[in-house]
């Protein structure tokens, strides 16, 4: 009889999905959308599909045992050993590091290549025990728009529940796309809610083309939209000022900018026609509205500007803290359900004795390549993350990564880019083959991630390998050591569902609440005054403006394009880029562009053309395209380096400027040059 297993996908994506997989007992199971998920309905996205049926399962594609490199740094020659002498390697060094040059002088980087909890946050209490140096995980990706709600709201993490979508006139979705970043909501969630959807969106998405309306205003010119929304609604009698009194502070220092910001002066400032923004502002402003801040529309430049002016659309119109109305940017559901993640992460362990006292040191990405290329690191760790293909000032880092004397450890499924400069390769086992608990960062969920098949090889789930690794190293932390069925029971114990994890595992995933829940229905705000700072003394003790300015950025110098490399619809972040079938559905990396501005640049349709700008160059193929702002250039991210004819993707052009806020990144805010490449025939 066929037989169905349950589980959960814990990819870095807003839908999670639930899974089923149809076990077999030849060739690879049949990984399927569970039916009963209200999200995936039975199917999953067309990259998942493909990529957990094809290379997640294929032992050919999969690292199967540790590797040391036996040929030059970055060169590739590896040779498989055992994971005792890996381990004791690893350990040997490790100790050497703290004795000499203490825990800080290692490294470790890591993001959402597993989102599953423990496989996601049990590792750092292994680097926090060290007391090693961290490189923060969310500024390669959202931190500017952390700080910048932080400020602003109190919190950036709590969002609204997407079930109060039903109760919404009007959905308004700012600098995301829901049709490649989250491909269910865009297919159910947006047309079911019965609501005006308005997206905001320089090109013309998939899902911008679905909407009832669609802005495209340039580029990190979004603080002047917002400020002209504002105007209409004020002149609209829709902004609320007994919500402004009772639960905003600073109103006067931007009531000027908002009457100076006619939907005239918005039109030149952004592009957008002033008739769209007074539809835009009625559609909003007849509410309950929710907004939906995308995590693309921070990585600018300005992005905490950005986030700011936003964010004062709720702020000033009362669209907060009642049914259909609300802010999102981020839900950390499995805080909402009571799960401690500083304890899973062990935040307050106690750093062992080494050679210096000082803690470890925080890294932004923005400044990763230039820090790695100095000897303040001795030892880099890699896990959950794939820098060589991801972050920015890619030939930068790459050099960094060829120094002999940085010991370089990678673990992953797959032989990534990264992994390529390591001394020590860990194969990491997929996640379908521990248990886990997963969530969504958008829907209220909560799933059971389940052990479905035995690992690939040699391969270990994260916990494990540092586990064995703290073992080896002989640290007497007893958190270092709880095993994963406990981790588990004390999560499910902390939820409080009534549930053991065998029964949300039979269900594969349980909704907090059975209704939905109203966030900020009290209106207190964990801001220093309790209240939505528009003026905020906090940022300006961080050096940042008062309040939020209605300025864009200045246009690309004469003849650049501003560049926007997001989502690829083929794609999780640069995760499948090494799955055969996907390769070819994606297709060579191509740079998308209006056809007016390639018949200027004399380029057609299938062309190569050179990429480029004081970071780097790259050869991509012209693809003219109707739904690119005209100036604006785009190409998706979601490619491994190694696999590309030119050896580099697109972050070979990220110049790692960081953001006005959070040293984030501000990779949309790249210019580059474009020129045709002439074959040589
Ligand atoms: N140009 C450009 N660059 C970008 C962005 C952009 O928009 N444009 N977006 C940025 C954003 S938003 C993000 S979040 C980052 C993401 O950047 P990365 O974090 O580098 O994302 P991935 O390349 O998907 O790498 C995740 C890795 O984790 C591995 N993995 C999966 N499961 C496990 C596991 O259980 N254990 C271990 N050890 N490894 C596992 C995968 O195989 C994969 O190699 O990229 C950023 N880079
Ligand atoms: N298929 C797929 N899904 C993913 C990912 C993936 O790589 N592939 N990555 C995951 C991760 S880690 C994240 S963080 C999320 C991100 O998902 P989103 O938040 O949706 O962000 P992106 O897909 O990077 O970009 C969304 C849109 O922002 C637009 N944009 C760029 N600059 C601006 C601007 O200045 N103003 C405005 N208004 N819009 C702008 C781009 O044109 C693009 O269409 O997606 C997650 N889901
Ligand atoms: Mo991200």
């Amino acid at each position: 009889m066929t037989r169905f297993i349950k589980t959960n996908c814990p990819r870095d994506c807003y839908d999670g999905c639930g899974i089923r997989v149809e076990i077999r007992d030849h060739g690879p199971h049949r990984v399927l959308g569970d039916p009963d998920h209200p999200v995936s309905r039975g199917k999953l996205c067309s990259k998942c599909a493909v990529a957990y049926n094809g290379v997640w399962q294929d032992a050919s594609a999969r690292l199967l045992t540790p590797r040391k490199r036996t040929g030059a740094k970055g060169s590739g020659v590896f040779t498989a050993i055992s994971w005792d002498e890996a381990l004791t390697t690893i350990a040997a060094k490790t100790r050497k590091t703290l004795d000499t040059a203490g825990g800080s002088a290692i490294l470790h980087t890591h993001y959402s290549g597993t989102l599953g909890l423990i496989g996601y946050l049990f590792p750092n209490r292994f680097f926090n025990v060290l007391g090693a140096s961290e490189v923060d995980p969310d500024t390669i990706c959202n931190a500017a728009g952390h700080v910048a709600w932080t400020l602003l709201f109190g919190s950036s993490v709590q969002g609204f529940d997407p079930r109060t979508a039903v109760d919404a006139r009007c959905i308004l979705v700012w600098g995301a796309n829901p049709s490649h970043s989250a491909p269910h909501a865009h297919e159910h969630w947006l047309p079911e809610s019965g609501a005006r959807i308005i997206v905001v969106d320089p090109t013309l998405t998939d899902s911008a083309r679905a909407a009832d309306l669609h802005l495209r205003p340039r580029p990190g010119s979004d603080a002047a939209l917002a400020f002209s929304l504002l105007n209409c609604l004020q002149r609209n009698g829709r902004l609320d000022h007994h919500f402004i009194a009772a639960h905003t502070i600073g109103f006067d220092e931007i009531s000027e900018a908002i009457a100076a910001a006619t939907p005239e002066w918005g039109e030149l400032q952004t592009g957008v026609p002033a008739d769209d923004i007074r539809l835009a502002a009625t559609l909003y402003g007849t509410g309950p509205s929710l907004l939906w801040c995308g995590q693309a529309l921070q990585r600018q430049a300005q992005g905490g500007n950005i986030m700011r002016a936003v964010g004062l659309l709720p702020a000033l119109t009362g669209n907060i803290g009642k049914p259909g109305a609300g802010l999102y940017y981020l839900n950390v559901t499995p805080l909402f359900a009571g799960i401690d993640l500083g304890g899973l992460a062990g935040a307050a362990l106690t750093p062992v004795a080494s050679a210096t006292s000082e803690g470890g040191k925080k890294v932004s990405h923005m400044a990763l390549a230039e820090r790695l290329a100095t000897e303040e690191f001795r030892q880099l760790f890699v896990w959950n993350t794939n820098p060589v293909a991801s972050a920015p000032a890619q030939n930068r880092l790459k050099s960094a990564l060829l120094r002999e004397d940085l010991f370089t450890v990678v673990i992953d499924p797959f032989m990534t880019d990264t992994a390529h400069y390591a001394d020590i390769v860990l194969p990491a086992a997929s996640f379908l083959e521990f248990d886990d608990i997963t969530f969504s960062y958008f829907h209220l969920h909560i799933g059971a991630q389940r052990k479905v098949m035995a690992p690939l090889g040699e391969s270990l789930p994260n916990a494990e390998i540092f586990r064995r690794l703290a073992a080896v190293l002989q640290l007497d932390e007893p958190a270092l050591y709880e095993t994963d069925a406990d981790l588990i029971d004390q999560m499910m114990a902390q939820m409080n569902l009534g549930l053991n994890f065998s029964a949300l595992a039979k269900r594969g995933y349980t909704a907090l609440g059975d209704t939905a829940q109203t966030f900020w229905a009290d209106l207190q705000f964990a801001t220093p005054s309790g209240k939505i700072e528009i003026v905020s003394e906090q940022a300006v003790s961080m050096g940042l403006p008062r309040v939020p300015l209605a300025r864009v950025d200045d246009p690309p110098a004469d003849g650049q394009f501003r560049l926007l490399t997001p989502s690829s619809r083929f794609r999780l972040n640069d995760s499948y880029a090494n799955d055969p079938h996907l390769e070819t559905l994606a297709g060579p990396a191509r740079v998308h562009m209006h056809p007016d501005d390639a018949t200027r640049l004399g380029l057609s349709e299938g062309d190569d053309a050179h990429v480029f700008n004081a970071e780097g160059k790259i050869k991509l193929v012209v693809h003219t395209d109707l739904n690119v702002l005209p100036g604006t250039v785009v190409s998706y991210k979601g490619r491994w380096p190694s696999r590309e004819n030119s050896g580099s993707n697109v972050n070979v052009l990220h110049s790692a400027v960081a953001a006005d806020m959070g040293d984030s990144t501000s990779v949309h805010s790249t210019s580059v040059s474009i020129q045709p490449a002439k074959s040589v025939r």
